[in-house]
């Protein structure tokens, strides 16, 4: 190999991070909707980061049979879509857009224009998925907005509508809480967001939920939504988040997470792990609840609470390949 060619791989290996973050997968673009009748929230709801009834939702609770609809989420540059997430909303769950239609954007296209955008498919929401529906598309596709239309329309509300790179499909786990109050541990990891665990009141002490992928595995990343509700609940003040040391036998004391002062208002946690991390299980340990007037000492409840696998970097891919492409044009010389 030249040295030309060594340099400019290693340059590429060491400029760019071999793995994406977990957490800026999601494609972050601005919220537009239009409604026949009765719209309610505004479009900003759908990427709030909440499926709150309190906000945080666009749709409208009125009109059954009268709302004919669409919105979509446009963003600067053209990016890969592979997964889209709909979620409800928490407060309601007979509310629900049940069928739909999505759309991209040609390129360059104005999205006003109904004749700019490109049918993905029509779908039917599973009885299963009604709160929170995971789409896998079945390619990638190239594009600045998505689309969602209503082509079924009882009272559509729609609290989330998220746009991943990648597949976010979790990874399988079993689960375990202490204390249990409303609703079962697995409620956290069911995959729908309108479900949820709720803890007891926590009389100052600690509480926890801890995720067991049931073997050593490489984990990218992880996200917590966590419950707000009224008197009862509310994201924790202050939490950390463990991993399992199995040389140890015992949860690391190297914390991946040692977060205080946390947003009341702020229901998604993020949280990239470092590239080539392995564990077999993940815990989440509630140090400061929030106080609530009606619950002894605080209680937490989590909607969901997921772990992802890494993903590869594109753009270390791409210039890995340009390196490899470099070398075998200097060797042909
Ligand atoms: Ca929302
Ligand atoms: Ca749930």
């Amino acid at each position: 190999m030249k040295w030309q060619a060594m340099v400019l791989m290693l340059v590429a290996a060491v400029a760019m991070p071999a793995m994406a973050s977990v957490a800026n997968l999601s494609i972050d673009g601005k919220a537009y909707g239009w409604q026949s009748a009765s719209p309610q929230g505004s479009p900003d709801g759908i990427r709030d980061g909440s499926s709150a009834w309190s906000g945080g939702f666009y749709g409208s609770t009125y009109a059954e049979g009268l709302v004919d609809g669409y919105y979509y989420i446009l963003w600067e540059d053209i990016q890969t879509v592979r997964s889209i997430r709909w979620v409800g909303s928490s407060a309601d769950s007979s509310r629900l857009v049940t069928a739909f239609t999505l759309w991209s954007l040609n390129d360059d296209a104005d999205p006003e224009n109904p004749a700019s955008w490109t049918k993905i498919g029509d779908y039917n929401v599973p009885e299963a998925q009604k709160h929170t529906y995971l789409i896998v598309l079945p390619a990638d596709i190239q594009t600045q907005a998505i689309k969602l239309s209503y082509t079924d329309q009882n009272r559509p509300i729609t609290g989330e509508f998220e746009l991943y790179n990648q597949d976010m499909t979790p990874l399988a786990v079993t689960v375990t809480a202490s204390p249990s109050l409303h609703g079962g541990v697995n409620d956290a990891i069911d995959g729908n967001m309108l479900t949820s665990y709720g803890s007891a009141g926590l009389n100052g002490g600690p509480g926890f939920m801890e995720l067991d992928l049931g073997s050593e595995q490489e984990v990218g990343g992880l996200r917590i939504c966590f419950r707000r509700q009224g008197d009862f609940y509310a994201v924790p003040e202050a939490f950390t988040i463990q991993a399992w040391d199995a040389d140890a036998n015992d949860w690391s004391s190297d914390l991946l997470a040692d977060v205080t002062g946390w947003d009341a208002n702020t229901e998604v946690f993020w949280l990239d792990l470092p590239e080539g991390f392995t564990t077999q299980k993940i815990r989440l340990n509630v140090t400061e609840p929030r106080t609530r007037p009606n619950v002894s000492g605080g209680a937490f409840g989590i909607h969901e609470f997921a772990l992802y696998a890494p993903v590869p970097e594109p753009a270390t891919m791409t210039l890995l390949a340009l390196g490899g492409l470099a070398l075998l044009r200097r060797n042909r010389k």
